[in-house]
């Protein structure tokens, strides 16, 4: 397997040595082969915001095994999970299933296009909507980790089309909505930035997008496949009142198993074939096992008290460890929202990517590595954002400032 693994970030590269190998995982912590025991902050990326394998989400699923992985036919848990997503999201009408985030990027694209008549789209540098042609310029996550600024491989014609903006820069998004009068489908975003560190929205900001998409005719997109469920029940544009025209969705509603969504406004969202004309399909969109385990952890996530406590816990993370890096004389830092979080090796303030580049990685590289030493699984990069869930306990969070401190001592 290059690299050893099968999705990029997952390797040491950027922070050095060679990635773990886990056996198992349960609530809180990650166990690698060898027996050693970790708390857990990457959380597979996000989805595992109610702990990993909670025991109502496996029991569902050991029920929904029985009676088959996948129909090729309409499944009635679609239709569960479908309005659960309607109800909770504000922009969503209409819903479609794909597979994993990167597919729901990709249709989004395309049915933004279709609807619009118009080709190009402002994406944000430093964002990342998975891996497919059209989005892999200044994109974040391993592409960032990596410092692959473009990938060998992707046609100039396929990203002709893909302006970059830098996040939280309004005059820069004005200025190619200007320069590309009726010629800009969209703009798509993630509304807080998890993909290049974690980078908050200034006031004003997503209000401004939206504005601006409305005066010149264009769709506005929320890429909540990472905030989705976790900053907000309803996601970043409950969080932040500004309704999108589209969004897309992954990890959460999957609850750990592969999934992805998009939707938006019952026009735009007529336009999918079969309904309508903009063709998307996928063999095991919406299968069982999928919308088992998202609905279960959806309704694990209405229970009253979900999104204060994990609000509480990692506030208390994320200002325990930068409260640590300055009192130990490093320049840092960082904040979280509800349970996303992440701190940089910068003085900061972090804006946008640029900013976040200012951050030094090698000194995060050894944080990560001494984290390690003391049973605290990191993501592997600066440029990535943590994820706590409802089984993270107040001792986790002490447990993990204590080693910071620790390792930030000796760094
Ligand atoms: N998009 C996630 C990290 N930023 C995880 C998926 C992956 O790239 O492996």
């Amino acid at each position: 397997m290059p690299g050893g693994v099968s999705s990029p970030v997952r390797a040491f590269k950027s922070v050095g040595g060679q990635p773990i190998v886990f056996d198992h995982v349960k609530g809180a912590y990650i166990w690698d082969v060898d027996g050693n025991q970790y708390i857990d902050y990457v959380g597979t990326w996000g989805p595992a915001i109610c702990g990993h394998a909670h025991p109502d989400v496996i029991n569902a699923l050991h029920s929904a095994l029985d009676k088959g992985t996948s129909f090729g036919a309409p499944c009635v848990l679609e239709n569960v999970l479908a309005e659960m997503v309607i109800d909770a999201v504000p922009s969503i009408e209409m819903v479609r299933f794909v597979n994993s985030g990167t597919e729901a990027c990709m249709a989004v694209l395309r049915l933004m296009r279709a609807f619009t008549g118009r080709d190009k789209i402002i994406k944000f540098e430093g964002c990342y909507h998975g891996h497919a042609d059209m989005f892999l310029v200044k994109a974040g996550s391993g592409v960032a980790t990596l410092g692959l600024p473009d990938s060998p491989g992707v046609p100039k014609s396929t990203t002709a089309n893909t302006l970059n903006a830098p996040y939280n820069d309004l005059e820069a998004v004005k200025a190619l909505f200007e320069q590309n009068r009726d010629e800009i489908a969209g703009v798509i975003l993630e509304p807080v930035v998890g993909n290049a560190g974690f980078i908050t929205p200034d006031a004003g900001f997503l209000e401004g997008l939206r504005e601006l998409t409305h005066e010149h005719g264009a769709l506005l997109v929320f890429d909540e496949v990472m905030t989705g469920f976790r900053i907000a029940y309803g996601g970043a544009q409950e969080k932040f009142g500004i309704t999108p025209d589209l969004t897309t969705l992954g990890k959460i509603i999957g609850g750990g198993l592969p999934v992805g969504a998009y939707g938006g406004r019952r026009d735009i969202m007529s336009m999918v074939a079969p309904a309508g004309p903009m063709y998307q399909a996928g063999t095991l969109s919406g299968n069982p096992l999928a919308m088992t385990a998202g609905i279960k952890t959806l309704e694990l996530l209405q229970k009253p008290g979900t999104y204060e406590y994990l609000d509480q816990i990692t506030k208390k993370l994320a200002s325990g460890l930068l409260q640590v890096a300055l009192e130990t004389g490093h320049e840092a830092c960082g904040g979280q929202i509800s349970g996303m979080f992440g701190l940089f090796f910068t003085s900061g303030p972090v804006h946008s990517y640029e900013d976040a580049k200012k951050s030094d990685t090698a000194k995060f590289g050894r944080f990560h590595r001494g984290m390690l030493e003391h049973g605290i699984y990191l993501a592997p990069s600066q440029f990535e954002a943590g994820f706590t869930s409802i089984s993270h306990t107040d001792e986790d969070i002490e447990r993990t400032i204590a080693a910071a401190r620790e390792v930030m001592s000796n760094l």
